[in-house]
């Protein structure tokens, strides 16, 4: 019966502690969570920059409005300031860009006006939103959205800056950085990589973005006190399911388990069902080990074409701002590249060039001055092999030439290296060239698959890139764990309707 099967979860992200959540206040109560780390959150976590709270992992809602589960759950929490819950802010819809005070520095040392660039946002918005118009449509023109927005812009800047002219130059270099951007919000080395027909499956939820003022893990610790203490068994990393197994010993009530967990510290349990919830980039690293026996092909497949990469964060404290008091976000602009190209040549010499700019953590009475610095792709991942300092030194050269001024010192720094956090292994997913809808379907069927006699439901599928249009999200990661606890839910209940009395 339901509340009898031994279920363990993989993974101790939202996604994790959202199935279990929804599973034990359904009446299940032999539910475990087994999570490689010492600690809750996975890929949300809050970090410290001497006095200050630091996002590591995910920063914002996305979408806060009634929708978004995060937003619910976080209002309920009483994790959010007023301005943030407010219907005014609920109703906002920026279709997944938040519109940032821009300050815009360039490789000369030289500020960019708003006449500048205005119009040079407003035309790479448009292209944005053109690459998603083609989901489901079929028929896009180029494989990936890199390739449509280079050619489009080929195709229709010499006649928007027909006037211009003069300033062709700079404008290219800008529209360079805002792709280089678009490798940060994609999680992509560049955007060579992202198809073009399922840009537009990712969808947004109305809401201008809002923060935790406390810090994301607030959610986490919340969600976690609902939790019975001894749920999760921490500092585990499991090193293979074993599913259609017929060795686990008996069980009390006569049937065996179906499916064995292998830690790699040799302690194994015996399981009814386990949802995996480990990262993508991680199933990709482990595909030929962590399941036995092996995924069936098309699972596999499509964990291999679907798109994870990386995109790092770097905090920067500075005594002085250097940047203009109402600033949100600062863009850097070199002012060579203007041949459209969202990747260096040398990744050792160049790689900071891959770093677009910086939020302005806001507001100033509580932060100081604190910049928190984007960088994506394999420049990334070169940077997380370099030491703190080795980064700080790049960066303070990189500042020094953008703003002029030869005395510019960061006086603290911290970054994100998610691409060799080994439960990680990048950031987050992205539907990559030669990809649809299938994929992440593929990834989020249950095993064994329908037709076959062994028992059902032993291994099923959550996280972020489960999801089919919030993947890369918290809350599609929250989603996608109810989804499966949910699947096992509905396994339990009766087709008559009736909820066994059981549960
Ligand atoms: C969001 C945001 N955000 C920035 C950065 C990152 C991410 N995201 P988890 O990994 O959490 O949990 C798995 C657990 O499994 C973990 O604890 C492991 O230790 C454990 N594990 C692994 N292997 C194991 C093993 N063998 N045994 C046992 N345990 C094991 N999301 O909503 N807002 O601002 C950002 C951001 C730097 C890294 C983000 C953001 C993504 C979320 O963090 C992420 O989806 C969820 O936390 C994942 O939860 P989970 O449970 O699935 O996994 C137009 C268009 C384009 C399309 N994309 C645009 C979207 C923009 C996305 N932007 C994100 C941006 C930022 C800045």
């Amino acid at each position: 019966s339901a509340s009898d099967s031994q279920i363990f979860i993989i993974g101790c992200g939202v996604s994790g502690i959202g199935a279990a959540q929804k599973l034990l206040k359904h009446g299940f109560h032999n539910v475990h969570i087994i999570e490689a780390t010492a600690r809750s959150g996975g890929r949300i976590r809050t970090g410290r920059l001497g006095d200050n709270i630091v996002e590591i992992g995910a920063n914002w809602i996305h979408g806060p409005s009634k929708e978004n589960p995060v937003f619910r759950l976080a209002c309920d929490y009483q994790l959010l300031d007023k301005e943030s819950m407010s219907e005014e802010n609920q109703t906002i819809d920026i279709g997944g860009h938040p519109l940032f005070v821009p300050n815009w520095f360039t490789s000369s040392g030289r500020k960019l006006g708003p006449e500048t660039m205005g119009p040079v946002m407003d035309f790479f918005m448009k292209l944005l939103e053109k690459s998603q118009q083609f989901h489901d449509g079929g028929g896009e023109p180029l494989p990936s959205v890199g390739e449509f927005i280079k050619a489009e812009v080929e195709r229709l800047a010499p006649e928007e800056w027909k006037e211009d002219q003069a300033n062709i130059a700079i404008i290219m270099a800008m529209i360079n950085t805002l792709l280089k951007l678009e490798c940060c919000v994609s999680g992509t080395h560049t955007m060579d990589d992202v198809g073009l027909g399922a840009f537009g499956m990712y969808k947004t939820l109305p809401g201008l973005d809002c923060i935790f003022p406390g810090g994301y893990e607030g959610l986490i610790d919340h969600m976690m006190m609902e939790l019975p203490k001894d749920v999760v068994l921490y500092n585990k990393p499991v090193k293979c399911i074993h599913w259609n197994y017929t060795k686990n010993g008996p069980k009390t009530t006569g049937t065996s388990f179906p499916v064995m967990i292998e830690c790699v510290n040799g302690e194994t349990f015996a399981a009814d069902h386990v949802i995996v919830t480990v990262p993508l980039g991680y199933l990709k690293k482990h595909q030929s080990t962590f399941m036995s026996p092996p995924l069936p092909l098309h699972k596999l497949h499509s964990i291999q074409r679907m798109g994870f990469g990386t995109n790092n964060k770097i905090f920067l404290e500075f005594e002085q701002p250097f940047w203009d008091e109402d600033c949100e976000v600062i863009y850097l602009v070199w002012e060579d590249e203007t041949h459209l190209a969202d990747v260096v040549s040398d990744v050792k010499m160049s790689w900071i060039r891959k770093l677009i700019g910086f939020n302005v953590l806001k507001p100033t009475e509580r932060y100081g001055h604190v910049l928190c610095g984007w960088i994506a792709g394999w420049e990334s991942e070169y940077m997380e092999t370099l030491s703190e300092p080795e980064v700080l030194h790049s960066v303070t050269q990189l500042l020094r030439i953008f703003t002029g001024n030869p005395t510019i010192t960061p006086r603290k720094l911290l970054r994100s290296r998610w691409f060799h956090d080994p439960y990680s292994c990048g950031s987050y997913t992205y539907v990559a060239k030669g990809c649809s809808g299938y994929d992440i379907d593929n990834l989020a069927e249950p095993l064994p698959l329908k037709g076959s006699n062994s028992k059902s439901l032993q291994v099923l599928f959550a996280g972020e890139a489960t999801h089919g249009s919030f993947f890369s999200t918290v809350h599609g990661a929250l989603l996608s764990g109810w989804r499966e606890a949910e699947r096992l839910i509905t396994h339990y209940t009766p087709a008559s309707g009736s909820v066994s009395s059981k549960l």
